[in-house]
């Protein structure tokens, strides 16, 4: 499978060890921040994964304001909570990138959420890559070209894999189509989280 300029697939990058204390770091980031249902700006439909953040900015979406990074909560008004090691040593180690990730969205889907095809495309610095970490249950990931027609090609990422949208591939679409139920050990009631590790300005 020959992936887009720029897009990189590191299949089981974290170990299982590795995986659990990640899990634990993000049950401490959700205890202070809570996953929030993020609604599509105008429409105000509800998107199916619920998400928060960590790090100095967060991204957020509501119906009157749209997409945007922001330091706080939308519902408890408090800073981020800070963004775990782990997470910044694995930025060092594979983003290529000095400047260090200003924001970590987490995303939790259960078994029958998906997010369809989209660009990332609401940070200022557009050099630096998006860096994202799959936990929990495998999903069916697409990902297409710089233009919404573009021909997609779609594979698997399960718990511990990395994929990276840097260069050429950077504004590439992209999504996750499914979540296979029960194919990971990882979380005790299922779903899957994603960590999107962006520079933001
Ligand atoms: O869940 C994923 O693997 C992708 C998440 C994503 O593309 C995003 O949050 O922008
Ligand atoms: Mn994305």
């Amino acid at each position: 499978m020959q992936l887009p300029n720029g897009i990189r697939h590191l299949p089981g990058y974290l170990d299982r060890p590795a995986q659990e204390a990640l899990v634990e770091a993000i049950r401490a980031v959700v205890a202070d921040a809570p996953l929030f249902t993020p609604v599509m700006p105008g429409t105000g439909k509800e998107m199916s994964v619920r998400m928060t953040n960590c790090g100095s900015l967060g991204w957020v979406t509501d119906r009157q304001r749209g997409y945007r990074y922001q330091p706080t909560h939308p519902a408890t008004g408090r800073p981020w909570p800070a963004m775990p090691q782990q997470l910044l040593d694995f930025w060092r180690d594979i983003a290529g990138y000095e400047k260090l990730p200003e924001a970590c969205l987490v995303n939790f889907y259960g078994d029958d959420a998906r997010m369809g095809l989209h660009q990332d495309r609401d940070e200022q610095d557009l050099n630096a890559p998006v860096l994202s970490v799959s936990l929990g249950n495998t999903c069916l990931f697409r990902v297409g070209g710089l233009n919404r027609n573009d021909r997609t090609l779609s594979f698997k990422l399960a718990s511990g894999d990395i994929v990276v949208l840097g260069g050429e591939g950077r504004l590439c679409f992209h999504g996750v189509d499914r979540i296979y139920p029960a194919t990971s050990t990882l979380l005790k009631n299922g779903g899957r989280i994603n960590l999107t590790l962006r520079r933001v300005n």
